[in-house]
């Protein structure tokens, strides 16, 4: 007799932690590892994948819901071969903590000037900067969504002068939101330290151009850990070759793995890591996975529920 299954597709995630993380709350499910094992097609009810192949779903007559292996879903909904299911995001409390984590270094590396001492240990020598109180320290944070709100959050509870940017009008404890093209500019031009978390969609690809970069304060500090498109990379590198911008922290780029020979690689005062800012640690993730496996058997919408018209 044959099984409900779930097809499972990532280069990069584990196919055996999701499987053992999975059977622990659906047994029933029979979890099947594409390309090679997938089985009978018609069987499979469930896609949980980061980014597959074009051509992948049509495969599947009978699915059902397609869970994004991550919560950024712009190669989920940007492509034309989706078939009309729900589409669902992960969004775990490690993934939450994960990415505030990265967000907080980030900010603070600057805040307490960690760079500066990097690059003077480099040079073998004693610089000293007189430290500033985290409160001076004027932090703008595009994005106010199921990782960004806590990274604001925990942001301002240490202290730091946080405004925070969103599509809709929010009230955050200690955070001041802002919304629209002019809360856009009011941040760029009021913050040290701007950190880009903004979902890449049809509207903000581009977001930060060279109009954008030149409104930011001489010197200040860019983080980006969304998507790389967000920002245009030629006129990053420019300002701050031009001294404009003074540091850029960086964890996706327009194309990843980021090319040998890039200029990012060899650009004054940049940061690379490679897209680790956050990550899904399946034995906290596979609740919700399972939860929305459940709901969609009955009939319901699955848990954190991504709207493929806004993009997001
Ligand atoms: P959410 O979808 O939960 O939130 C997105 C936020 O961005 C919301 O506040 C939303 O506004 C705002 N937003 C979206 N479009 C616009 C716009 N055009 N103008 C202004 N604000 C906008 O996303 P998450 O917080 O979960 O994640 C953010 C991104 O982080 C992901 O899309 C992904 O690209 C990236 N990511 C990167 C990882 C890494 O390792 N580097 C790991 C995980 C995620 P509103 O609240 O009004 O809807
Ligand atoms: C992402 C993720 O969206 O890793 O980048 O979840």
């Amino acid at each position: 007799m044959s099984r409900e299954a779930l097809v499972f597709y990532s280069a990069v995630d584990d196919p055996a932690a999701w499987r053992e993380a999975l059977a622990a709350e659906l047994p029933d499910l029979d979890f099947r590892v594409a390309p090679d094992g997938v089985g009978d097609p018609a069987e499979v009810g469930y896609a949980l994948v980061w980014s597959p192949p074009a051509g992948f779903f049509s495969r599947f007559p009978n699915l059902r819901l397609v869970t994004n292996l991550g919560a950024g879903v712009d190669a989920l909904v940007r492509r034309d071969d989706l078939v009309p299911v729900p589409i669902s995001r992960l969004n775990d409390p490690g993934m939450v903590q994960m990415m505030a984590s990265y967000i907080i270094f980030a900010v603070t590396r600057y805040a307490r000037d960690i760079d500066v001492f990097e690059a003077a240990q480099r040079r073998g020598e004693w610089t000293y900067v007189h430290p500033r109180a985290l409160s001076e320290v004027k932090v703008g944070l595009l994005g106010l969504g199921e990782l960004g709100t806590p990274a604001a959050l925990a942001l301002a509870g240490m202290g730091y002068s946080v405004t925070g940017w969103s599509r809709s009008a929010k009230t955050l404890p200690g955070v001041t939101c802002l919304t629209g093209r002019d809360g856009l500019e009011t941040i760029l031009a009021g913050s040290d330290i701007v950190v880009v978390l903004v979902p890449l969609t049809r509207e903000s690809e581009g977001l930060i151009g060279a109009a954008e970069l030149a409104m930011m304060r001489k010197g200040a500090k860019l983080v980006n850990a969304s998507r790389g498109k967000l920002v245009d990379e030629a006129a990053l590198i420019a300002a701050l070759e031009s001294g404009h911008l003074g540091g850029a922290t960086l964890d996706v780029f327009v194309n990843e793995p980021l090319p040998a020979g890039h200029p990012l690689w060899t650009t004054p005062n940049v940061l690379i890591t490679p897209h680790i800012a956050s990550i899904t640690v399946p034995a906290l993730a596979a609740r919700d996975v399972a939860e929305s496996i459940r709901r969609v058997r009955r009939g319901e919408a699955p848990l954190h529920e991504v709207h493929a018209a806004r993009g997001y």
